[in-house]
């Protein structure tokens, strides 16, 4: 297996669910802040009453709290360091710089911490990788202006990527606009800040709210391009390669639909600077009128797509619309049925290392862009033995079969340039708001509830990962 010299290996977090100090430093409270944990957690988010008010008798602990990572950056990047990364992807929580996100001003303190997170990956030759938003916005924006339906974001988004820009593009060169820019047409609570109340039931303000991230995104670009062409400013979207359930026509139609929409259309605007040809049969599917755009956005995003892809890649899906019967796949969050070649997770999530590879050859065939699969990983329930540490084979295992995937996509002739693998430290669940969840080569001892010391301990993945890595891939 040949992955090229410089490839990318190392691993994946988000402010929010690991930093935990969520008042400290002058930090704003995010809609991440108001999301309670607990395994219904999306379902409260869709629930007609949520409205972001934060009643104390919730459970907030798992965001409130983290990992601490806030506190503990230093040692756990020196973890990474022990393994051997080359890249350390995380994001920056917007509330530390602009706790409202309406300030003219950004906040010193959240600018000095990012500023030791990225100088302490920098003492270990750790290239740093930053999503400027992953899942998280000033609670303020969320209540004041519905998220990001109103068109006022887009400035405050802009000036808040300025800061980070400016500040750090000379020890940053990859950077992400937005965490999976298609979760909005999902779960638009995390993306657009939108929620019952604020019209996340309406399609027509989630595309429109859609529509201005795909703006300030572009507006992200054409500031890199100007402070220092080096830079390079991806795009991140959920990649869920898309199986019919078998060669009946209808099936195959199905699929080709349900792909346009789940897996293209997004990358079309960011990467292939235009809204598809299908966007109309999409819109009309929904009921979407034509959106409200300025007279320079379109020629905005044409000259301004992304530089590269960055995908999350955790299941693919099957589609069935012949047999009314055929079986729901409960936990796979873009759907489907249940594909009877496949494992589910302990959480339904149908893993498919061989999907990978399908997916990257059909971003790479059509976009030409770089590629880096920035997230991919197996949440699962650990357990710490008496010795400190996890015996997790079958992360161990699930990695491998990705990695050998990547392996041959790249002697398809796809760029992959890198690989970050998802809570690389076990963290806060994004879908259940708990720490159950596991994803880590490294083990916090932490409970949902709230019990537990923080230490971390190495898990049998942690020694695994590290001889990968110094083997460039070639020994899984
Ligand atoms: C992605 C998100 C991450 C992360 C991951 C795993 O969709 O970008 O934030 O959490 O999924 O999901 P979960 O934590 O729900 O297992």
């Amino acid at each position: 297996m040949t992955f090229p010299d410089n490839f990318l290996w190392g691993g994946a977090t988000a402010a929010n669910q690991c930093e935990g100090a969520y008042l400290a430093d002058g930090k704003g409270l995010s809609i991440a802040d108001a999301m309670p944990g607990g395994k219904d957690r999306f379902k409260k988010l869709f629930s007609p009453d949520f409205d972001w008010t934060i009643d104390e008798s919730r459970n907030y602990y798992p965001n409130h709290f983290g990992i601490d990572h806030y506190n503990r950056y230093e040692e756990d990047i020196a973890l990474f360091a022990e393994m051997g990364f080359k890249c350390y992807r995380f994001s920056i929580a917007w509330t530390r710089i602009f706790p409202k996100g309406t300030e003219a001003e950004p906040n010193e303190r959240g600018l000095a911490f990012y500023e030791k997170v990225i100088d302490t990956c920098l003492h270990y030759h750790i290239e740093p990788v930053v999503t400027i938003s992953h899942y998280e916005m000033p609670l303020y924006l969320a209540k004041e202006f519905g998220g990001w339906q109103d068109r006022q974001l887009i400035d405050h988004y802009t000036r808040y990527a300025r800061v980070l820009l400016e500040r750090f593009g000379d020890k940053v060169t990859y950077w992400m606009t937005f965490n999976e820019i298609n979760g909005a047409l999902h779960f638009p609570a995390l993306s657009l800040g939108m929620v019952p109340k604020t019209g996340a039931g309406n399609k027509q303000l989630v595309f429109q709210g859609l529509h201005h991230q795909f703006v300030a995104s572009s507006l992200v670009v054409k500031m890199a391009r100007e402070l220092n062409p080096e830079l390079q400013i991806g795009m991140m979207t959920i990649y869920a390669t898309g199986y019919a359930f078998d060669c009946h026509p209808a099936n195959q139609v199905a699929n080709m639909e349900k792909n346009q929409e789940v897996n293209g259309f997004c990358c079309e605007v960011q990467a292939g600077g235009a809204y598809p040809p299908y966007t109309q049969r999409l819109f009309d599917k929904y009921g979407v009128q034509p959106l409200t755009m300025a007279p320079e956005d379109e020629q905005l995003l044409k000259e301004y797509p992304v530089d590269y892809i960055g995908l999350s890649y955790y299941m693919s899906t099957t589609i069935d619309v012949v047999d009314p019967e055929a079986a729901k796949v409960a936990g796979n969050l873009t759907g489907g049925i249940k594909n009877p070649y496949l494992e589910t997770s302990e959480w339904g999530w149908q893993t498919d290392a061989a999907g990978l590879r399908i997916g990257l050859n059909e971003l790479y065939q059509r976009f030409h862009k770089p590629l880096f699969v920035v997230e991919n990983g197996l949440g699962a329930v650990d357990v710490l033995t008496e010795d400190k540490t996890v015996h997790d084979d079958y992360r161990i295992n699930y990695l491998a079969e990705h990695i050998t995937e990547m392996g041959k996509a790249i002697a398809d002739g796809v760029n992959l340039i890198g690989y970050t693998p998802w809570g690389c430290i076990d963290l806060v669940s994004a879908s259940t708001g708990e720490m159950s969840k596991r994803y880590g080569f490294i083990y916090v001892d932490k409970d949902d509830e709230g019990n537990g010391t923080y230490d971390r301990y190495r898990k049998d993945s942690f020694y695994w990962y590290q001889q990968v890595i110094a083997s460039n891939g070639s020994d899984l």
